[in-house]
């Protein structure tokens, strides 16, 4: 009998075929809860789940007693309880190295955009406010040989910091918990504690995971380090920042700009102000989303899933104790 599998997220047609040919498969839309009562049934009988912005809780596990792997579309698995599925023996899969260079393009795309102040500018172009826009009081920051702080210096940090320093002449620093002994001399960068960096820092980029360590990293008193010329990115995810720390920081002049790709509730609430500030640039979670990406992304969680329903180790595998 075919093993059974849900889906909840985007697949191509190919994709979703590969999956069909080998497993009894179930499309679950995104707007629908994973445990609605409708589902349960479906529940009940997985081996098998894959999909994106997976809610994965211990009550939902509960319900899917037959659940050998979980394979998330996604490099963070914030939204899983690891150690609840490890405890169980259900596997966890990720998508990490496929989306690494189009992350590190979109962290480049909020430098150069916050510093250049691109934005705002081409909302005055489209106001056919040309001649207002091109005095001084719209001026840029340059990027080229500035310093680059990276907090977390993980797969994409280090792309974010080559484009920075082999690219744009950036002098890179970088907070992590270990050094990183290569690529400090590849790219002349420097470790420094999380504070030095905060001060010396011209652009301050996130790229950490969210961890019960690096939940509200980043604060007042972070902010409060940092260069009032500084410009704030945030890659990894909104959690990391303390976001009224952040706003009071960005309306206040305690430092220049921010470029957000994620923030502590996503979609962002109506109600945030952070979008409508001339000195933020904030995008939704765009970081991977491109056509190239995400095919590569779900393919590698395809990949994932169908290996370890067949019993071979699958490519990424999260907790490998599983295994
Ligand atoms: C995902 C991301 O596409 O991979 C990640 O961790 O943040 C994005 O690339 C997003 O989480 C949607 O699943």
């Amino acid at each position: 009998m075919k093993k059974r599998l849900i889906v909840q997220g985007q697949l191509s047609d190919a994709q979703l075929a590969t999956l069909e040919h080998l497993f009894e498969v179930t499309q679950l839309s995104k707007a629908m809860s994973l445990d609605a009562p409708d589902n349960r049934h479906y529940l009940a009988e997985a081996h098998g789940i894959i999909g994106s912005g997976l809610a994965i809780t211990p009550e939902l596990l509960d319900a899917a007693p037959k659940l050998e792997v979980i394979s998330t579309i996604s490099v963070g698995y914030d939204n899983i309880p690891v150690d609840e599925l490890t405890r169980r023996g259900i596997m966890l899969c990720n998508t990490p190295d496929v989306l690494t260079e189009t992350t590190a393009d979109t962290g480049f795309t909020l430098i150069m955009a916050t510093a250049r102040r691109v934005v705002e500018l081409a909302e005055w172009v489209k106001a056919g406010q040309w001649e207002a826009s091109i005095g001084p009081s719209l001026y840029g920051s340059d990027v080229h040989g500035k310093t680059l702080g990276m907090v977390g210096f993980g797969r994409i940090g280090q792309a974010v910091a080559k484009r920075g320093a082999l690219g744009f002449g950036m002098k890179v620093l970088y907070s992590n918990a270990s050094p990183k002994p290569a690529i400090e001399q590849q790219l002349g960068a420097t470790r420094r504690e999380l504070d030095e960096l905060l001060a010396e820092s011209d652009f301050v980029c996130v790229t950490v995971p969210l961890t019960a360590d690096t939940e509200r990293l980043i604060g007042d008193q972070q902010f409060a380090l940092m260069k009032r010329s500084a410009i704030f990115i945030n890659i990894a995810r909104g959690k990391v920042v303390d976001e009224s720390a952040l706003i009071n920081a960005l309306e206040n002049g305690v430092i220049k700009a921010a470029g957000l790709d994620v923030f502590e509730q996503e979609p962002l609430s109506a109600s945030s102000p952070l979008p409508h500030m001339p000195n933020v640039v904030a995008l939704p979670h765009i970081g991977s989303a491109t056509h190239e990406t995400r095919e590569a992304m779900a393919q590698r969680a395809v990949d994932n899933i169908r290996l370890a329903l067949q019993g071979e180790p699958p490519i990424s595998l999260v907790n490998e104790e599983v295994n």
